[in-house]
Order: structure tokens, then sequence, then C-alpha cells
């Protein structure tokens, strides 16, 4: 198999050097913990679900779409690990399966394309907005979001074999995601405006989890080639990184955030009479 091949980096490191016993399970586990939390956080959001007014249950309605979501494509995904690459014996580690399947991140990147929406649109269920339009806000979070994920799933496939491809659809796709970066921004400042101060604390931190949590995923795009093209990542340390980032950003953009949209929605229910704790006593 050569450089010309349209594939991720990790197969090209399982059939090079291979992985040793540590970075591989590592890769294993990390993605089984992937799609545990999704299951546990589809749990935690139906419970939850009467803690807010009906009126705020569509974010949690929407979690648990991303959550089931998540979960079959992470499965996928940590299927997909085990079966690209098996054990040698002989040299103690494992090597790409010459009769299996090559590894690709792409059931990620589909997954993101259900999510990514629904994740945006969540928040406009939980935030009031006086100035800005609904369906205005919604249709450029739909645009920009698929066409984010379209072109850097394109991109994606050039890793290896075309860096200039794979710069250029990570460049198109990078106009997409700061434009969702300016109309989120513009959300939550206007969603901030005469609500209690406890909920404008979270939504504050809301944003701040946002942008830490989004910027990981392009961070991890760019991993093989991070520290220098074909560089110090380009081995299984950063095979390791890229699916650990992957991970923590799936967990802090999906399920706490999911969490925290939660939190500022009992409060809000709180303010406007629907106090979950006195029901429970009545
Ligand atoms: C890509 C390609 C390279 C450039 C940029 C990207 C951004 C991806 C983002 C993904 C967010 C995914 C989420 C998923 C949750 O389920 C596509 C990696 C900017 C921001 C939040």
């Amino acid at each position: 198999m050569d450089k010309t091949i349209n594939a991720n980096f990790e197969n090209f490191i399982g059939m090079s050097e291979g992985y040793s016993e540590m970075a591989y399970q590592l890769v294993s586990h990390v993605l089984t913990l992937g799609y545990a939390v999704m299951l546990a956080g589809l749990l935690y959001f139906i419970l939850t679900l009467k803690t807010v007014s009906p009126k705020y249950r569509m974010s949690n309605i929407l979690s648990g779409v991303v959550m089931v979501s998540a979960f079959l494509l992470l499965y996928a995904q940590a299927d997909n690990w085990t079966t690209s690459f098996q054990f040698d014996p002989e040299q103690g580690r494992y090597f790409l399966n010459p009769n299996g399947d090559l590894f690709n991140n792409g059931y990620r990147y589909l997954n993101w394309l259900i999510d990514v929406p629904m994740l945006l649109f969540q928040i406009l269920f939980v935030v009031s907005l006086t100035k800005l339009s609904f369906k205005s806000v919604r249709n450029q979070f739909w645009f920009s979001g698929s066409l984010m994920i379209i072109t850097g799933y394109i991109g994606q496939f050039y890793e290896v074999s075309d860096l200039g491809q794979f710069f250029i659809w990570g460049a198109i796709s990078t106009v997409f995601f700061f434009h969702i970066l300016w109309v989120m921004r513009k959300v939550i400042k206007e969603g901030k405006e005469g609500i209690p101060e406890e909920a404008k604390k979270v939504l504050g931190s809301i944003w701040t989890l946002f942008l830490v949590s989004w910027f990981l995923y392009p961070g991890a795009y760019l991993m093989p080639h991070l520290l220098g093209i074909d560089g110090l990542f380009f081995n299984e340390v950063g095979v390791v990184a890229r699916q650990m980032t992957y991970t923590i950003a799936d967990v802090s953009s999906k399920v706490i955030y999911g969490v925290l949209l939660g939190n500022v929605a009992q409060i809000l229910s709180k303010a406007e009479g629907y106090d979950f704790k006195k029901l429970q006593q009545m």
C-alpha cells in the first residue's frame, strides 16, 4: 500500500511500525468509553425531562437524539478499529489486518452531520431571541453546520495522499466554522438579556465550553501534521492523541453541553413558576 491511497494515517502506522500493546488498547478503550458515555447520557436526559417546564423539554429531547446517533456511530467506529488491526505474536505488535477494512474516521464525520445541527438548534429552545430571527439563525446553523462537516469529510481522505487537497478542504470547512461561531456568539449574547443572574453565568460557561470543545475537532483533523508535516505526531502517539481528543471533544460538546443547557432551562423554569422540587413534594 503506498501513500497515494486516500486512507487515514492510522493505516500507514499500522502497516509500517505497527502499534504497541499500550497504544492499541488505549485507542480501543477510549473509543469504548466514548460510546458508553453516550448511553449513560441518554439515560440522564430521559430521566431529567420532567425537571424543566414543557416549554424547554425539546432541549432534553434533542440531547437524547444526539446520544442515540453518537452511540451507534461511535460503536461502529470502535468496531472498525478492532477489525482493522490484528496482533502479530511474533513481533508482539498490532498490524493492519490484510483481510479487514481499512480504518477510517469517517463514521465520526457522518455522526456530526446529524449532531452538529441538533446541538446548534438545541440552544434555540432554551434562550429567547428578541432581535435575531429564530428562522434565520436556524437556517444559518443548518447551512454552515452541514457544509463544515461535508467539506471536512472530503478533506480527511487526503491527509496522507494529497496534502494540497487536505488543506484546501480544511480551509473551506473553517470558513463555515467561523460563521457558526459568530452566529452562536450573538445567540448567547442575546440569550443573556433579561434572565436571572444564575442562568447568565451558566450561559457564559456554555460559551466557553462551546469554544474549547469545538476547536478540538479541527485540532484532531490536523493531528498527523500538528507538529510538522509527517512530523513528530505521524506515529502511534499521534493516533492515540487524535482518538483521545475526539472523545474529550464529544463528551464535552454533546453531554456536558446538554447538561448545562438543562441547568439553564431548570433555572428559567423555576423563575417562570415551574418548580420541579415543589411539584415533587405535592
Ligand atoms: C473539520 C475539518 C477541518 C476544519 C474544521 C473542522 C471542524 C469541525 C467541527 C466539528 C464539530 C463537531 C461536533 C460534533 C458533535 O457531535 C470538519 C474537522 C473547522 C467544529 C460539535
